[in-house]
């Protein structure tokens, strides 16, 4: 059975954007899509975050969606959090189209990303080999421009 989830992104920036995942089920690949506007040109971290808390903005989303207490990293990585997504790269007009593919994430069971929050940064996420004190946690990312809870869909 085929599930999706939607995520609406907002925040103190004029950033904004809507993502849609979708997955075939349980242990099967979760597919990311959708478009981000407002973005500075070039790469930014793109993350699933622990909470989906927006009380005091976005930093109440807490830390990277990390259930195998792993150190941070890139998509391909075997060591990374299951929400490193990488980087999402805006072009000149601002706007960046979001088109991923992940295993480590899911829709449902222990790994389910529904409930929690996708943030978009400021600075791009060196993928934890930057070698800044916080490449390990969370890629040294910068600030949180957008963010937004993720809710069941309509299928
Ligand atoms: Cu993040
Ligand atoms: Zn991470």
């Amino acid at each position: 059975m085929s599930i999706k989830a939607v995520c609406v992104l907002k925040g103190d920036s004029d950033v904004t954007g809507t993502v849609i995942f979708s997955q075939e089920g349980e242990g099967k690949p979760v597919t990311v899509t959708g478009e981000l506007r407002g973005l500075a040109p070039g790469k930014h971290g793109f993350h699933i975050h622990q909470f989906g808390d927006n009380t005091s903005g976005c930093t109440s989303a807490g830390p990277h969606f990390n259930p195998d207490d792993k150190d941070h990293g890139g998509p391909t990585d075997a060591i990374r959090h299951a929400g490193d997504l990488g980087n999402v790269e805006a072009g000149a007009d601002n706007v960046a189209k979001v088109d991923i593919q992940d295993s480590q994430i899911s829709l449902t069971g222990p790994k389910s990303i529904i409930g929690r929050t996708v943030v978009v940064h400021a600075d791009v996420d060196d993928l934890g080999k930057g070698g800044h004190e916080l490449s390990k946690t969370t890629g040294n990312a910068g600030g949180r421009q957008a963010c937004g809870v993720i809710g069941i869909a309509k299928s």
